[in-house]
């Protein structure tokens, strides 16, 4: 459309550049997902299935985008960025829904994912982000398991659960869960209580390639890295195992024990 008179609606496409040097979250979230959930009879409060399959999707969208470290700071490109990662997590769900829900094929409305940026300029910042959901996730789940256990084992409604719970504290759920089911809250499993986090894990790459010392001294290098090293880092992390882990996100020891994590930036 070069030059006709209806190549000015190219100026309606308005700049969506994230503030440079700083830590780009995406956050994808399920649309609608309250229906979807009741619609293939997703177990309540937590179904396994369903989320292995949220992590298997989010491992292919790791593996598939080696920039994803990017979506931690370097990139530019606020929409895109979005849009890209929203619409390929979206992909991968569909396509590895059979794979977890056999029994259980998907028909429209399909599941879909909205996305949202946010920059964050430190460290700390990011870290507590990550901090930020993790005690979402336990407070919830915590609040989750008590409440379905009221009614699938005591045979609670909805009303009476809630109202029983109303103004209780974390021990008092804790509480109730032991005393009247026998559950003790610390042996749920993990990925309920924790949620997941994929990462690279680079002491999984294969034998011989890179050793973990030479990958953080080089990862941690000053930013102003030739074009080479760059795409050798970019080999690098194409190479890298993709992993999740259920791990406590919100103590240094994860971030201390996998420095390359939250080392390219000053
Ligand atoms: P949205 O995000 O504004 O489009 O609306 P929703 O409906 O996706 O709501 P949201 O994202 O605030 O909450 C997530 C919903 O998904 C919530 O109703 C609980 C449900 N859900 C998530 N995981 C599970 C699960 O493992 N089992 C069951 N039964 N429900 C789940
Ligand atoms: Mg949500
Ligand atoms: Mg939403
Ligand atoms: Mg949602
Ligand atoms: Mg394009």
């Amino acid at each position: 459309m070069a030059n006709s008179r209806f190549e000015y609606v190219k100026q309606f496409e308005s700049s969506d550049s994230l503030l440079p040097n700083t830590w780009i979250v995406i956050r994808i979230d399920g649309r609608g997902f309250t229906k979807l959930c009741a619609k293939y009879n997703f177990a309540k409060p937590n179904d396994r299935r369903a989320l292995d399959l949220m992590n298997a999707a989010a491992q292919a969208v790791m593996t598939e985008l080696p920039d994803i470290a990017v979506a931690y700071g370097v990139s530019d490109e606020y929409s895109k960025l979005i849009t890209t990662i929203a619409s390929t997590f979206t992909s991968y769900y569909v396509h590895l829904w059979p794979q977890f829900f056999p029994d259980n094929p998907l028909s429209p409305p399909l599941p879909s994912f909205d996305g949202r940026a946010v920059c964050y300029p430190s460290v700390q910042n990011l870290r507590d982000y990550m901090s930020w959901r993790q005690v979402d996730c336990h407070i919830n789940n915590l609040y989750n398991t008590t409440f379905w256990s009221l009614i699938q084992l005591g045979g609670f409604d909805a009303k009476e659960a809630e109202k029983s719970l109303a103004g209780t504290l974390s021990a008092d759920k804790n509480e109730i869960l032991f005393s009247k089911f026998k559950i003790n809250y610390n042996n749920e499993p993990e990925i309920y209580k924790k949620g997941s986090v994929v990462f690279r894990d680079y002491e999984l790459v294969e034998p011989g390639s890179h050793s973990v010392s030479e990958t953080i001294d080089n990862i941690a290098e000053p930013v102003q890295q030739s074009k080479t090293q760059e795409e050798k880092d970019k080999k690098r992390r194409n190479k890298a195992c993709v992993v999740v882990e259920h791990l406590d996100i919100i103590k240094d020891d994860f971030w201390d024990r996998r420095p390359w994590l939250l080392s390219n930036k000053p």
